[in-house]
Formats: structure tokens, C-alpha cells, sequence
């Protein structure tokens, strides 16, 4: 599969998903990122605004919203919470032909971390999450879709924080239907050196987040895509590369700048 460029649904305002899958598909993105807050309920208004446009879903994000509870919980009742609504975005994700699931282990909420991370419990809480996830990555492989692992910055998550620790859970999980998300934002503010991380991980890293240094559209900010690309290039990445963030200016000329740009540098890093 070669890599392609896909946008997340819901970051300005539209009126029909056809008309927002429609002006994607026209702007030149390959695929869309749904937001999975409720998506069952709207399974066929994306199944056909998809379907016309010709534009294929490569993603749900669940948001803190899309999935409750948590499964690092230590009550029962949060944790088949947020198990239950991972089953049913699974199952989307199979219905709409394989898309995968975004999973932040647990929004930081009033939990985030101040001002250094909070290791102490890290063991703990890993085991705790693989204990519920092992369960959930076979029902993802049996349905033929991935449970992508994202790791948000200290600010929005105490638990998962960088692409090294996610990598480093899909290798104890071993399970083929879990893999790392690498968001460009959170690993700007995490990682010292975001090529070398992102190449570190590469094995488990189908999909990525892309946002520039203040989370603007690419091109905004003073991340160095160049640099980001090459280390993606050189380890011969194909995945998907979905932009997720905010939007300056007026998104019908903003956003197809960006992706330009965005396929531009990304072809001129290629071998
Ligand atoms: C949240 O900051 C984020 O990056 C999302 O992709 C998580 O659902
Ligand atoms: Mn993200």
C-alpha cells in the first residue's frame, strides 16, 4: 500500500457528511478519519457520503467522548464502560471495510501530570492495560481491524506518553491487530528527536497524526516535516498520514495548501 494523505472529519464546520467528503475528495485527500462519538448511530450517513465520494474511511477517533470509562480503571463498571463502547467502534471499523480504531488508554483529565512525569505507577497501570486489551486485540483480529495506540503529551494523558513506550507494549502484546499511532503534535512536546523515535518504532507505526508545532494545519508551526518525512522514507512507510488540527484562515484555501505542501515535500524525500 503506498502512504496516503487523509483529513479527520469534524475540524471546521460542514453541513452533510456529503458535502465534507465531497470537497476532501475534491481538495485531493486520499481518505477520512471518522470521529467515533456515537458512530453507530450515523453508520449509514458515512457509509454513503463515503460510498459517493469515493473516498474510503481509514479511521475512527474516538476523542475523549467516543469511548467512556476507561479501561485502567479500578472499577468494574468503568471499565466494561469503555469495553463496550470499544466493541461496538470495533465493529464499526470492520463494517466500514477495515478501518482502524484509535485507543488513548486513558484521558488525563483532572490525572494529568504536572511537571514531570509521573512514572511511579507506569508497571502497574501497563499491566492493568494489557490485561484488559489482550481480550479485545483477539476480537480486532477476528474482525480484521487494528487497535492503533496513541500516546498524547503529558498535558492530556497520564498514562501513555511517548511512541517508545506504545512500541514497546505491542511488543510484549505480540498481537498483530495492535499498533502505535504517532501524532506529530504530541510527539513534538515528548520526544527530543521526533525522526529518530518515529524510526525507532517504525515496525508498529501504521499511522500518524499530522499537526504542526502549535497543532495548526502543516505549515503553520515550525515542526520540520522534512525531517519527519525522511526518517518515514528511509524506513519505507506506507501508511496513512491524517491531518489533525486546528485550521487557520479560510479552510477552503488552508487546507489544499497544506496537503500540497504536505505531498510536495513528502515526494521530494523519497528515494
Ligand atoms: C487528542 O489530543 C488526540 O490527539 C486525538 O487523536 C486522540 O483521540
Ligand atoms: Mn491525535
Amino acid at each position: 500500500m503506498a502512504t496516503i494523505f487523509a483529513f479527520q472529519e469534524g475540524l471546521f464546520p460542514y453541513q452533510t457528511e456529503d458535502a465534507l467528503y465531497a470537497q476532501l475528495r475534491g481538495w485531493g485527500f486520499d481518505a477520512v478519519e471518522v470521529w467515533g462519538e456515537k458512530l453507530d448511530e450515523r453508520m449509514d450517513r458515512v457509509k454513503s457520503a463515503s460510498h459517493a465520494a469515493g473516498l474510503p474511511v481509514c479511521g475512527i477517533c474516538p476523542g475523549g467522548a467516543g469511548i467512556r470509562g476507561s479501561l485502567l480503571s479500578g472499577d468494574p463498571e468503568a471499565r466494561g464502560l469503555a469495553i463496550g463502547d470499544i466493541r461496538t467502534l470495533l465493529q464499526c471499523a470492520a463494517e466500514l471495510g477495515g478501518a482502524s480504531l484509535n485507543l488513548v488508554p486513558e484521558f488525563g483529565a483532572d490525572k494529568f501530570m504536572a511537571l514531570h512525569p509521573d512514572l511511579n505507577d507506569y508497571q502497574n497501570r501497563r499491566q492493568r492495560f494489557l490485561d484488559q486489551l489482550g481480550p479485545l486485540a483477539i476480537e480486532a483480529e477476528k474482525l480484521g481491524v487494528t487497535i492503533i495506540l496513541e500516546p498524547l503529551n503529558r498535558y492530556e494523558a497520564f498514562f501513555l506518553i511517548t511512541v517508545d513506550q506504545a512500541a514497546n507494549l505491542c511488543r510484549t502484546l505480540a498481537s498483530p491487530a495492535v499498533r502505535v499511532l504517532a501524532d506529530l503534535f504530541h510527539m513534538n512536546i515528548e520526544d527530543a528527536d521526533m525522526p529518530g523515535a518515529l524510526a525507532r518504532g517504525i515496525r508498529f507505526i501504521p499511522y500518524i497524526h499530522l499537526a504542526d508545532s502549535n497543532r495548526l494545519l502543516p505549515g503553520h508551526g515550525h515542526t520540520d516535516f522534512r525531517a519527519v518525512f525522511q526518517a518515514l522514507q528511509k524506513a519505507e512507510f506506507s501508511g496513512v498520514l491524517s491531518m489533525e488540527c486546528g485550521i487557520p484562515g479560510d479552510p477552503e484555501k488552508t487546507i489544499p495548501a497544506s496537503l500540497q505542501l504536505m505531498r510536495k515535500l513528502y515526494a521530494d524525500t523519497g528515494y
